[in-house]
Protein backbone atom coordinates (compact mmCIF):
# COMPACT_ATOMS: atom_id res chain seq x y z
CA UNK A 1 0.00 0.00 0.00
CA UNK A 2 1.49 3.34 -1.23
CA UNK A 3 2.66 5.49 2.25
CA UNK A 4 -0.20 8.19 2.86
CA UNK A 5 2.30 10.79 3.64
CA UNK A 6 4.83 10.49 0.97
CA UNK A 7 1.96 11.48 -1.77
CA UNK A 8 0.73 14.78 -1.89
CA UNK A 9 -3.24 14.65 -1.69
CA UNK A 10 -4.47 14.67 -5.53
CA UNK A 11 -5.94 18.69 -6.18
CA UNK A 12 -9.35 19.17 -6.61
CA UNK A 13 -10.45 21.07 -9.68
CA UNK A 14 -11.70 24.43 -9.42
CA UNK A 15 -14.04 26.55 -11.49
CA UNK A 16 -14.64 30.68 -11.54
CA UNK A 17 -15.85 32.82 -14.16
CA UNK A 18 -12.43 34.70 -15.27
CA UNK A 19 -13.78 37.90 -16.66
CA UNK A 20 -15.38 40.78 -15.12
CA UNK A 21 -19.03 40.44 -13.72
CA UNK A 22 -22.21 42.42 -15.68
CA UNK A 23 -22.57 41.91 -19.36
CA UNK A 24 -19.99 42.08 -22.09
CA UNK A 25 -19.20 40.85 -25.54
CA UNK A 26 -17.22 37.54 -24.54
CA UNK A 27 -17.25 35.87 -20.64
CA UNK A 28 -14.83 33.26 -19.66
CA UNK A 29 -15.58 30.42 -17.41
CA UNK A 30 -12.21 28.84 -16.49
CA UNK A 31 -11.62 25.37 -14.95
CA UNK A 32 -8.67 24.01 -13.86
CA UNK A 33 -7.64 20.46 -11.90
CA UNK A 34 -7.41 17.03 -13.01
CA UNK A 35 -11.08 17.00 -13.76
CA UNK A 36 -10.94 19.52 -16.08
CA UNK A 37 -10.66 17.14 -19.58
CA UNK A 38 -13.61 15.46 -17.75
CA UNK A 39 -15.44 18.36 -17.36
CA UNK A 40 -14.88 19.99 -20.87
CA UNK A 41 -16.71 16.27 -22.45
CA UNK A 42 -19.62 16.50 -19.49
CA UNK A 43 -20.41 20.13 -21.19
CA UNK A 44 -19.38 20.30 -24.91
CA UNK A 45 -19.64 16.72 -26.22
CA UNK A 46 -15.84 15.67 -26.05
CA UNK A 47 -12.32 16.78 -25.44
CA UNK A 48 -10.84 19.85 -27.65
CA UNK A 49 -7.59 19.73 -29.45
CA UNK A 50 -4.87 21.02 -26.87
CA UNK A 51 -4.64 24.76 -27.86
CA UNK A 52 -6.97 24.65 -30.34
CA UNK A 53 -10.55 26.81 -30.24
CA UNK A 54 -13.38 24.42 -31.00
CA UNK A 55 -16.81 26.13 -31.39
CA UNK A 56 -18.99 23.83 -29.00
CA UNK A 57 -23.02 23.91 -27.69
CA UNK A 58 -22.46 23.86 -23.66
CA UNK A 59 -24.64 21.70 -22.33
CA UNK A 60 -25.84 21.47 -18.70
CA UNK A 61 -26.39 18.70 -16.39
CA UNK A 62 -29.77 17.56 -17.85
CA UNK A 63 -28.69 18.28 -21.67
CA UNK A 64 -30.46 21.59 -22.60
CA UNK A 65 -28.14 23.72 -24.14
CA UNK A 66 -27.33 26.88 -22.58
CA UNK A 67 -25.26 28.40 -24.56
CA UNK A 68 -22.75 28.34 -27.57
CA UNK A 69 -18.76 29.34 -27.76
CA UNK A 70 -15.18 28.32 -28.16
CA UNK A 71 -13.87 25.20 -25.75
CA UNK A 72 -10.17 25.07 -25.00
CA UNK A 73 -8.27 22.78 -23.73
CA UNK A 74 -4.41 23.42 -22.21
CA UNK A 75 -2.56 20.67 -21.40
CA UNK A 76 -0.46 20.38 -17.87
CA UNK A 77 2.35 21.30 -19.81
CA UNK A 78 1.21 24.02 -21.57
CA UNK A 79 -0.99 26.27 -18.85
CA UNK A 80 -1.24 28.80 -16.99
CA UNK A 81 -1.53 26.85 -13.68
CA UNK A 82 0.37 23.89 -14.53
CA UNK A 83 -2.23 22.04 -14.36
CA UNK A 84 -5.29 20.52 -17.45
CA UNK A 85 -6.97 23.82 -17.74
CA UNK A 86 -10.14 24.25 -19.56
CA UNK A 87 -11.50 27.63 -21.21
CA UNK A 88 -14.91 27.76 -21.82
CA UNK A 89 -15.73 31.17 -23.71
CA UNK A 90 -19.22 32.33 -24.12
CA UNK A 91 -21.70 35.36 -24.43
CA UNK A 92 -20.55 37.46 -21.56
CA UNK A 93 -24.21 38.27 -19.76
CA UNK A 94 -24.24 37.64 -16.14
CA UNK A 95 -27.34 34.41 -16.67
CA UNK A 96 -25.15 32.52 -19.03
CA UNK A 97 -21.83 32.82 -17.26
CA UNK A 98 -24.22 31.66 -14.28
CA UNK A 99 -24.96 28.90 -15.69
CA UNK A 100 -22.15 27.61 -17.71
CA UNK A 101 -20.55 28.07 -13.86
CA UNK A 102 -23.26 26.18 -12.59
CA UNK A 103 -23.08 23.28 -14.84
CA UNK A 104 -18.77 22.84 -14.16
CA UNK A 105 -19.75 22.67 -10.89
CA UNK A 106 -22.61 20.35 -11.44
CA UNK A 107 -19.60 18.28 -13.59
CA UNK A 108 -17.72 18.16 -10.55
CA UNK A 109 -15.55 20.98 -10.01
CA UNK A 110 -15.45 23.72 -6.69
CA UNK A 111 -15.62 27.15 -6.70
CA UNK A 112 -12.08 29.08 -6.90
CA UNK A 113 -11.31 31.44 -4.18
CA UNK A 114 -9.90 34.18 -5.14
CA UNK A 115 -6.37 33.85 -6.32
CA UNK A 116 -6.34 30.24 -6.68
CA UNK A 117 -5.67 29.69 -10.17
CA UNK A 118 -2.22 31.76 -9.58
CA UNK A 119 -1.86 30.08 -6.08
CA UNK A 120 -1.50 26.63 -8.17
CA UNK A 121 0.85 28.10 -10.91
CA UNK A 122 3.30 29.53 -8.10
CA UNK A 123 3.14 26.27 -6.46
CA UNK A 124 3.30 24.20 -9.71
CA UNK A 125 6.86 26.39 -9.69
CA UNK A 126 5.47 28.54 -12.80
CA UNK A 127 5.65 31.55 -11.12
CA UNK A 128 7.56 32.30 -8.43
CA UNK A 129 6.15 34.40 -5.31
CA UNK A 130 7.62 37.94 -6.84
CA UNK A 131 5.97 36.88 -10.10
CA UNK A 132 2.40 35.91 -8.71
CA UNK A 133 1.97 38.79 -6.81
CA UNK A 134 3.02 40.86 -10.61
CA UNK A 135 0.13 39.13 -12.10
CA UNK A 136 -2.40 41.09 -9.42
CA UNK A 137 -0.16 44.38 -10.20
CA UNK A 138 -0.86 44.12 -13.75
CA UNK A 139 -4.27 43.70 -13.28
CA UNK A 140 -4.09 46.60 -10.52
CA UNK A 141 -2.07 48.98 -12.41
CA UNK A 142 -3.01 52.69 -12.09
CA UNK A 143 -1.27 54.11 -14.85
CA UNK A 144 0.84 52.93 -18.10
CA UNK A 145 4.38 53.04 -16.24
CA UNK A 146 3.08 50.95 -13.31
CA UNK A 147 1.72 48.01 -15.64
CA UNK A 148 4.51 48.14 -17.93
CA UNK A 149 6.88 47.66 -14.55
CA UNK A 150 4.50 44.89 -13.34
CA UNK A 151 4.96 42.97 -17.06
CA UNK A 152 8.61 43.72 -16.14
CA UNK A 153 8.46 41.74 -12.88
CA UNK A 154 5.88 39.01 -14.72
CA UNK A 155 8.19 38.17 -16.82
CA UNK A 156 10.80 37.66 -14.00
CA UNK A 157 13.49 40.69 -13.99
CA UNK A 158 12.44 41.39 -10.48
CA UNK A 159 13.12 37.66 -9.12
CA UNK A 160 16.15 37.43 -11.64
CA UNK A 161 17.61 40.84 -9.80
CA UNK A 162 16.75 39.06 -6.77
CA UNK A 163 18.42 35.63 -7.47
CA UNK A 164 21.60 37.10 -8.73
CA UNK A 165 21.94 39.11 -5.10
CA UNK A 166 21.00 35.34 -3.84
CA UNK A 167 23.44 33.72 -6.37
CA UNK A 168 26.33 35.95 -4.89
CA UNK A 169 25.14 34.82 -0.86
CA UNK A 170 25.57 31.39 -2.09
CA UNK A 171 28.95 32.07 -3.17
CA UNK A 172 29.76 33.29 0.06
CA UNK A 173 28.39 31.50 1.93
CA UNK A 174 29.99 28.45 0.69
CA UNK A 175 33.58 30.59 0.78
CA UNK A 176 32.97 31.05 4.52
CA UNK A 177 32.25 27.69 5.28
CA UNK A 178 35.21 26.20 3.98
CA UNK A 179 37.13 28.76 5.85
CA UNK A 180 34.73 27.64 8.97
CA UNK A 181 36.75 24.13 8.52
CA UNK A 182 40.02 25.53 9.73
CA UNK A 183 40.92 26.64 13.64
CA UNK A 184 41.13 30.41 12.95
CA UNK A 185 44.69 31.37 12.84
CA UNK A 186 44.68 29.33 10.06
CA UNK A 187 42.59 30.90 7.82
CA UNK A 188 44.27 32.53 4.70
CA UNK A 189 44.53 35.98 5.06
CA UNK A 190 43.29 36.70 1.31
CA UNK A 191 40.34 34.28 1.92
CA UNK A 192 39.21 36.41 4.64
CA UNK A 193 40.08 39.72 1.93
CA UNK A 194 38.18 38.03 -0.52
CA UNK A 195 35.08 37.23 1.78
CA UNK A 196 35.52 41.14 2.30
CA UNK A 197 35.37 42.46 -1.05
CA UNK A 198 32.68 39.96 -2.09
CA UNK A 199 30.09 41.34 0.99
CA UNK A 200 31.24 44.89 -0.29
CA UNK A 201 30.26 44.44 -3.81
CA UNK A 202 26.87 42.34 -2.61
CA UNK A 203 25.88 45.28 -0.62
CA UNK A 204 26.14 47.76 -3.34
CA UNK A 205 23.93 45.31 -5.85
CA UNK A 206 21.50 45.62 -3.26
CA UNK A 207 21.75 48.84 -2.94
CA UNK A 208 20.73 48.85 -6.33
CA UNK A 209 17.85 46.76 -6.34
CA UNK A 210 16.86 48.89 -3.23
CA UNK A 211 16.89 52.18 -4.85
CA UNK A 212 14.84 50.59 -8.21
CA UNK A 213 12.42 49.13 -5.77
CA UNK A 214 11.69 52.41 -3.50
CA UNK A 215 10.96 53.92 -7.00
CA UNK A 216 8.66 51.40 -7.88
CA UNK A 217 7.00 51.34 -4.71
CA UNK A 218 5.69 54.99 -5.39
CA UNK A 219 4.62 53.48 -8.75
CA UNK A 220 2.56 50.96 -7.46
CA UNK A 221 0.81 52.82 -4.36
CA UNK A 222 0.66 56.35 -5.83
CA UNK A 223 1.65 59.10 -4.02
CA UNK A 224 -0.44 61.09 -1.64
CA UNK A 225 -0.47 64.39 -1.57
CA UNK A 226 -2.58 66.56 1.51
CA UNK A 227 -3.53 70.07 0.14
CA UNK A 228 -3.24 71.66 3.85
CA UNK A 229 -3.19 75.67 4.26
CA UNK A 230 -5.93 78.74 6.00
CA UNK A 231 -8.86 78.70 4.99
CA UNK A 232 -9.59 80.46 1.31
CA UNK A 233 -6.16 80.50 -0.02
CA UNK A 234 -7.51 78.04 -2.83
CA UNK A 235 -6.69 74.43 -2.03
CA UNK A 236 -9.95 73.77 -3.54
CA UNK A 237 -9.39 75.65 -6.30
CA UNK A 238 -5.72 74.07 -6.97
CA UNK A 239 -7.53 70.66 -6.80
CA UNK A 240 -9.70 71.36 -9.44
CA UNK A 241 -6.68 72.85 -11.72
CA UNK A 242 -4.54 69.47 -11.13
CA UNK A 243 -7.57 67.26 -12.12
CA UNK A 244 -8.60 69.08 -14.46
CA UNK A 245 -12.12 69.38 -13.64
CA UNK A 246 -14.77 70.90 -11.50
CA UNK A 247 -14.65 68.58 -8.30
CA UNK A 248 -14.85 70.76 -4.96
CA UNK A 249 -17.02 73.52 -4.23
CA UNK A 250 -15.20 76.68 -4.42
CA UNK A 251 -16.19 80.48 -2.84
CA UNK A 252 -14.82 83.47 -1.27
CA UNK A 253 -16.27 82.08 1.92
CA UNK A 254 -13.35 81.07 3.60
CA UNK A 255 -13.96 77.73 5.71
CA UNK A 256 -15.98 76.21 2.78
CA UNK A 257 -14.71 72.50 2.58
CA UNK A 258 -15.30 70.28 4.99
CA UNK A 259 -14.59 66.96 4.20
CA UNK A 260 -11.54 65.76 2.43
CA UNK A 261 -12.16 65.30 -0.84
CA UNK A 262 -9.91 63.15 -2.98
CA UNK A 263 -9.23 62.95 -6.52
CA UNK A 264 -6.61 60.29 -8.35
CA UNK A 265 -4.61 61.70 -11.10
CA UNK A 266 -1.29 60.70 -12.84
CA UNK A 267 1.87 63.25 -12.89
CA UNK A 268 4.59 61.97 -16.15
CA UNK A 269 3.10 58.27 -15.50
CA UNK A 270 2.79 58.53 -11.87
CA UNK A 271 -0.32 57.64 -10.11
CA UNK A 272 -1.04 60.74 -7.29
CA UNK A 273 -4.02 60.80 -5.35
CA UNK A 274 -4.68 64.70 -4.18
CA UNK A 275 -6.60 65.43 -1.30
CA UNK A 276 -8.04 68.49 -0.87
CA UNK A 277 -9.14 69.72 3.29
CA UNK A 278 -10.46 71.96 5.24
CA UNK A 279 -8.76 75.30 6.31
CA UNK A 280 -6.68 74.85 9.19
CA UNK A 281 -8.09 77.17 11.77
CA UNK A 282 -10.01 77.27 15.53
CA UNK A 283 -13.68 77.16 14.56
CA UNK A 284 -16.50 77.18 17.12
CA UNK A 285 -18.77 75.70 14.60
CA UNK A 286 -18.92 71.77 14.81
CA UNK A 287 -19.29 70.67 10.95
CA UNK A 288 -16.27 72.68 10.68
CA UNK A 289 -14.17 71.90 13.44
CA UNK A 290 -14.73 67.82 12.40
CA UNK A 291 -13.74 69.00 9.12
CA UNK A 292 -10.21 70.37 9.97
CA UNK A 293 -9.57 67.05 12.48
CA UNK A 294 -10.22 65.47 9.60
CA UNK A 295 -8.03 67.70 7.53
CA UNK A 296 -5.20 66.72 10.39
CA UNK A 297 -5.63 63.51 10.48
CA UNK A 298 -5.52 63.09 6.40
CA UNK A 299 -1.95 65.50 6.65
CA UNK A 300 -0.50 62.49 9.29
CA UNK A 301 -0.61 60.24 6.67
CA UNK A 302 0.40 61.93 3.39
CA UNK A 303 3.39 60.96 1.12
CA UNK A 304 3.87 64.78 0.60
CA UNK A 305 2.27 67.69 2.05
CA UNK A 306 1.63 70.95 -0.21
CA UNK A 307 1.00 74.01 2.10
CA UNK A 308 -0.97 76.44 0.41
CA UNK A 309 -0.49 80.17 1.49
CA UNK A 310 -1.50 83.43 -0.14
CA UNK A 311 1.34 85.18 -2.43
CA UNK A 312 2.01 89.00 -1.56
CA UNK A 313 0.75 88.31 1.78
CA UNK A 314 3.79 86.96 3.08
CA UNK A 315 3.74 83.89 5.96
CA UNK A 316 0.91 84.90 8.83
CA UNK A 317 1.86 83.68 12.59
CA UNK A 318 -0.74 81.38 12.28
CA UNK A 319 0.72 79.70 9.25
CA UNK A 320 4.06 79.52 10.60
CA UNK A 321 2.68 77.49 13.74
CA UNK A 322 1.34 75.24 11.32
CA UNK A 323 4.20 74.82 8.99
CA UNK A 324 6.03 73.95 12.52
CA UNK A 325 3.69 71.24 13.74
CA UNK A 326 3.35 69.58 9.95
CA UNK A 327 4.79 65.78 11.43
CA UNK A 328 8.26 64.94 11.09
CA UNK A 329 10.01 63.83 7.76
CA UNK A 330 6.87 64.56 5.99
CA UNK A 331 8.28 66.14 2.38
CA UNK A 332 6.30 69.48 2.36
CA UNK A 333 5.93 72.05 -0.41
CA UNK A 334 5.63 75.03 0.06
CA UNK A 335 3.46 76.98 -2.77
CA UNK A 336 1.90 80.69 -2.97
CA UNK A 337 -1.19 81.19 -4.69
CA UNK A 338 -3.18 83.74 -6.47
CA UNK A 339 0.38 84.83 -8.10
CA UNK A 340 -2.24 86.59 -10.74
CA UNK A 341 -2.75 89.50 -7.99
CA UNK A 342 0.28 90.35 -7.16
CA UNK A 343 3.23 91.73 -8.84
CA UNK A 344 5.71 89.34 -10.34
CA UNK A 345 8.78 90.60 -8.38
CA UNK A 346 6.71 90.59 -5.15
CA UNK A 347 7.62 86.22 -5.16
CA UNK A 348 11.25 86.43 -4.32
CA UNK A 349 10.99 83.65 -1.98
CA UNK A 350 12.83 80.33 -4.23
CA UNK A 351 11.29 77.84 -1.49
CA UNK A 352 8.34 79.18 -2.47
CA UNK A 353 6.04 77.77 -5.71
CA UNK A 354 4.16 80.94 -7.01
CA UNK A 355 0.87 79.59 -8.53
CA UNK A 356 -2.36 80.98 -9.76
CA UNK A 357 -5.01 77.86 -9.54
CA UNK A 358 -6.94 80.97 -11.69
CA UNK A 359 -4.55 80.85 -14.81
CA UNK A 360 -2.64 78.22 -14.46
CA UNK A 361 0.73 79.73 -13.91
CA UNK A 362 3.67 77.69 -12.38
CA UNK A 363 1.03 74.14 -12.10
CA UNK A 364 4.18 72.46 -14.25
CA UNK A 365 6.83 73.44 -11.74
CA UNK A 366 4.38 72.28 -8.93
CA UNK A 367 3.89 69.20 -10.12
CA UNK A 368 7.15 68.33 -10.64
CA UNK A 369 8.36 69.36 -7.07
CA UNK A 370 6.06 67.11 -5.67
CA UNK A 371 7.39 64.28 -7.75
CA UNK A 372 10.58 65.33 -6.87
CA UNK A 373 10.07 65.83 -2.85
CA UNK A 374 8.60 62.23 -3.20
CA UNK A 375 11.58 60.94 -4.61
CA UNK A 376 10.46 60.09 -8.20
CA UNK A 377 13.60 60.13 -10.80
CA UNK A 378 12.04 61.02 -13.91
CA UNK A 379 12.94 58.61 -16.50
CA UNK A 380 13.35 55.97 -14.14
CA UNK A 381 12.15 53.30 -16.76
CA UNK A 382 14.02 50.40 -15.15
CA UNK A 383 12.09 50.39 -11.10
CA UNK A 384 10.62 47.03 -9.87
CA UNK A 385 7.13 47.60 -8.86
CA UNK A 386 8.04 46.45 -5.21
CA UNK A 387 5.16 45.63 -2.78
CA UNK A 388 5.87 47.00 1.22
CA UNK A 389 6.73 43.31 1.55
CA UNK A 390 9.50 43.33 -1.13
CA UNK A 391 10.67 46.77 0.83
CA UNK A 392 10.82 45.01 3.80
CA UNK A 393 12.52 41.80 2.84
CA UNK A 394 15.44 44.13 1.35
CA UNK A 395 15.69 45.95 4.68
CA UNK A 396 16.45 43.39 6.48
CA UNK A 397 18.81 41.49 4.10
CA UNK A 398 20.86 44.95 4.13
CA UNK A 399 20.68 44.65 7.78
CA UNK A 400 22.16 41.63 8.20
CA UNK A 401 25.27 42.50 5.57
CA UNK A 402 25.60 45.01 7.48
CA UNK A 403 26.03 42.94 10.33
CA UNK A 404 27.96 40.67 8.44
CA UNK A 405 30.77 43.43 7.81
CA UNK A 406 31.03 44.12 11.62
CA UNK A 407 31.77 40.43 12.32
CA UNK A 408 34.64 40.29 9.83
CA UNK A 409 37.35 37.74 11.25
CA UNK A 410 34.56 36.11 13.31
CA UNK A 411 33.27 33.61 10.75
CA UNK A 412 31.17 31.80 12.49
CA UNK A 413 29.03 34.98 13.76
CA UNK A 414 29.88 36.30 9.73
CA UNK A 415 28.24 33.11 8.26
CA UNK A 416 24.99 33.01 10.53
CA UNK A 417 24.21 37.17 9.47
CA UNK A 418 24.80 36.04 5.31
CA UNK A 419 22.22 32.69 6.09
CA UNK A 420 19.70 35.18 7.46
CA UNK A 421 20.25 38.15 4.74
CA UNK A 422 19.62 34.58 1.92
CA UNK A 423 16.51 33.86 4.37
CA UNK A 424 15.20 37.09 3.93
CA UNK A 425 15.53 37.48 0.29
CA UNK A 426 14.08 33.88 -0.08
CA UNK A 427 10.82 35.27 1.54
CA UNK A 428 10.63 37.61 -1.70
CA UNK A 429 10.63 35.01 -4.44
CA UNK A 430 8.25 32.66 -2.20
CA UNK A 431 11.36 29.87 -2.03
CA UNK A 432 11.01 30.14 2.13
CA UNK A 433 7.77 31.45 2.54
CA UNK A 434 5.13 30.63 5.44
CA UNK A 435 1.25 29.29 4.42
CA UNK A 436 0.05 32.23 6.40
CA UNK A 437 1.85 34.72 4.03
CA UNK A 438 0.74 32.70 0.65
CA UNK A 439 -3.00 32.96 1.80
CA UNK A 440 -2.61 36.57 2.66
CA UNK A 441 -1.15 37.40 -1.12
CA UNK A 442 -3.35 35.11 -2.85
CA UNK A 443 -6.67 36.19 -1.44
CA UNK A 444 -6.19 39.89 -2.67
CA UNK A 445 -6.31 38.70 -5.99
CA UNK A 446 -9.69 38.55 -8.06
CA UNK A 447 -11.44 35.68 -8.36
CA UNK A 448 -11.13 33.64 -11.40
CA UNK A 449 -6.91 34.41 -11.45
N1 LIG B 1 -7.40 85.61 -8.26
C1 LIG B 1 -7.36 84.35 -7.82
N2 LIG B 1 -8.32 83.89 -7.01
C2 LIG B 1 -8.24 82.63 -6.59
C3 LIG B 1 -7.19 81.78 -6.97
N3 LIG B 1 -7.36 80.57 -6.39
C4 LIG B 1 -8.50 80.67 -5.66
N4 LIG B 1 -9.04 81.90 -5.78
C5 LIG B 1 -10.26 82.39 -5.13
O1 LIG B 1 -10.09 82.31 -3.74
C6 LIG B 1 -11.32 81.95 -3.11
C7 LIG B 1 -11.14 80.74 -2.22
O2 LIG B 1 -10.82 79.62 -3.05
P1 LIG B 1 -11.00 78.14 -2.55
O3 LIG B 1 -10.38 77.29 -3.59
O4 LIG B 1 -12.40 77.87 -2.16
O5 LIG B 1 -10.09 78.16 -1.25
P2 LIG B 1 -9.88 77.04 -0.15
O6 LIG B 1 -8.47 77.14 0.30
O7 LIG B 1 -10.33 75.74 -0.67
O8 LIG B 1 -10.82 77.52 1.00
P3 LIG B 1 -11.50 76.67 2.18
O9 LIG B 1 -12.17 75.50 1.57
O10 LIG B 1 -12.44 77.61 2.78
O11 LIG B 1 -10.41 76.29 3.12
C8 LIG B 1 -12.33 81.75 -4.23
O12 LIG B 1 -13.07 82.91 -4.37
C9 LIG B 1 -11.44 81.50 -5.44
O13 LIG B 1 -12.06 81.89 -6.64
C10 LIG B 1 -6.18 82.30 -7.84
O14 LIG B 1 -5.21 81.66 -8.22
N5 LIG B 1 -6.31 83.60 -8.23
MG1 LIG C 1 -11.73 74.46 -0.05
Amino acid sequence: MPDADATPAPRDTIAAIATPPGRGGIGVVRVSGPGAPDIARALTGRLPEPRRARLSAFRDANGETIDEGLALFFPASHSYTGEAVVELQGHGGPVVMHALLTACLDAGARLAEPGEFTRRAFLEGRLDLAQAEAVADLIDAASRSAARSALRSLQGEFSTAIESLAGGLVELRALTEAMLDFPEEEVDPLHGDDAAHRLERLRAALEAVFARSRQGSLLRSGIHVVLAGRPNVGKSSLLNRLAGEERAIVTPIAGTTRDALRESIEIDGVPVVIVDTAGLRESREEVERIGVERARAEIARADVVVFVVEAGAGLSKAERVLLAALPDGVPCVRVANKVDRVDAGACADTDIIAVSAKTGAGLDTLRRAILEVAGWHPGEESVFLARERHLRALTKARVHLEAAAREHGRWELFAEELRLAHAALGEITGEFSADELLGEIFARFCIGK
